[in-house]
């Protein structure tokens, strides 16, 4: 069954590329643009690493993130997840940016999102990885900001597939951002939110009925609504949920009792993704094991999850019959 894991060609949906920052990239790029870290050493950053709930996770991530300077270093970062997709098997992904983490200190959008594009289009060319991007709002700061975000968004609509909202959820309800949302679904942008990591069910009805998302990211707080647990059932609403992430912040206490197998057999349309594999303890694949291993997952199980992202990818229908 590993085996079988390992060579399945997959899709990932659910990946914040500022979060396959590995420690050795950390530390050359801060030497090379002479920033500075709380580190001394790579075993310095991997003992920071122990996190007690999202936002003492988000803390870390948007420092290690103050390294990513230039174009090039946009580019060094995703070509190394794209390394990471080939070893993992991962054919096609769909990728989170945050603009604001890097637009707020000065480096332009444009920086940003050409380093990360051009990856993407050498992955095409190298390996027949295919790809979408995705940037997402930070939702501690203010729909002003985010409105902000999106009209330096708009000339380079075609490079990008669709909105989400990441960052602390608690406190920052899908209802601060309805406005900026049916703006951008208007521009003809895909939306998705992260709704229901840490927040109650309410967040995860509010990005359905407010901000009209295509897909819920992670949405594990579901299972404590029987109602809306049949809703997204009937609806087929994709769930992108993060395994490694939910046990590294705290939302469940071990892998035994994580309840994605749960949502599976009710009906749910669940994927597996693996959110910030460099600060969660692995990639796509060891999401897939440390579920099969804990959960007691059939091998129709895993397939059934392969499928699904597939199926729920942004990818065109056409494209998606060949992947299938
Ligand atoms: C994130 Cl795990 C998670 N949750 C919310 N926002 C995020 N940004 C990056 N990782
Ligand atoms: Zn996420």
């Amino acid at each position: 069954m590993i085996d079988l894991i390992k060579n399945l060609p997959k899709a990932e949906l659910h990946l914040h590329i500022e979060g396959t920052l590995e420690p050795e990239l950390m530390f050359e790029l801060a030497k090379k643009n002479s920033v500075e870290i709380p580190y001394k050493t790579i075993e310095d950053i991997k003992k920071a690493y122990n996190f007690t709930n999202l936002q003492s996770f988000l803390d870390i991530y948007y420092a290690g993130a103050n390294v990513l300077q230039t174009k090039e270093d946009f580019y060094a970062l995703t070509w190394e997840y794209i390394l990471k997709c080939v070893e993992n098997n991962i054919i096609h992904t769909e990728i989170f940016f945050d603009p604001q983490s890097h637009t707020t200190r000065g480096i332009s959008f444009e920086t940003v999102l050409s380093g990360i594009k051009e990856a993407l289009e050498d992955a095409k060319k190298e390996f027949g990885i295919t790809s979408k991007i995705i940037m997402c709002f930070l939702r501690h700061l203010s729909q002003e900001e985010g409105f902000k975000t999106l009209e330096e968004a708009l000339p380079f609509k075609k490079d990008i597939i669709g909105v989400g909202l990441d960052s602390s959820e608690l406190g920052n309800p899908p209802s601060k951002f309805e406005q900026l949302f049916k703006k951008a679904k208007d521009e003809g942008f895909k939306i998705v939110a992260h709704a229901g990591e840490e927040g109650d069910v309410s967040y995860i009805y509010d990005s359905l009925d407010l901000l009209k998302v295509d897909r819920i990211d992670h949405g594990i707080q579901a299972i404590n609504s029987k109602e809306l647990m049949q809703r997204l059932k009937e609806e087929q609403i994709p769930l992108t949920v993060c395994p490694n992430s939910n046990i590294e912040l705290k939302a469940f206490e071990s892998y035994k009792e994580h309840n994605i197998k749960k949502l599976l057999d009710y009906g749910l349309n669940v994927t597996v993704n693996s959110d910030d594999p460099s600060y969660f303890k692995g990639y796509l694949n060891q999401n897939f094991i440390n579920i099969y291993e804990n959960l007691d997952l059939s091998k129709d199980d895993i397939i059934k999850l392969v499928k699904n992202s597939f199926n729920s990818s942004f990818l065109d229908e056409g494209t998606k019959i060949k992947y299938l």
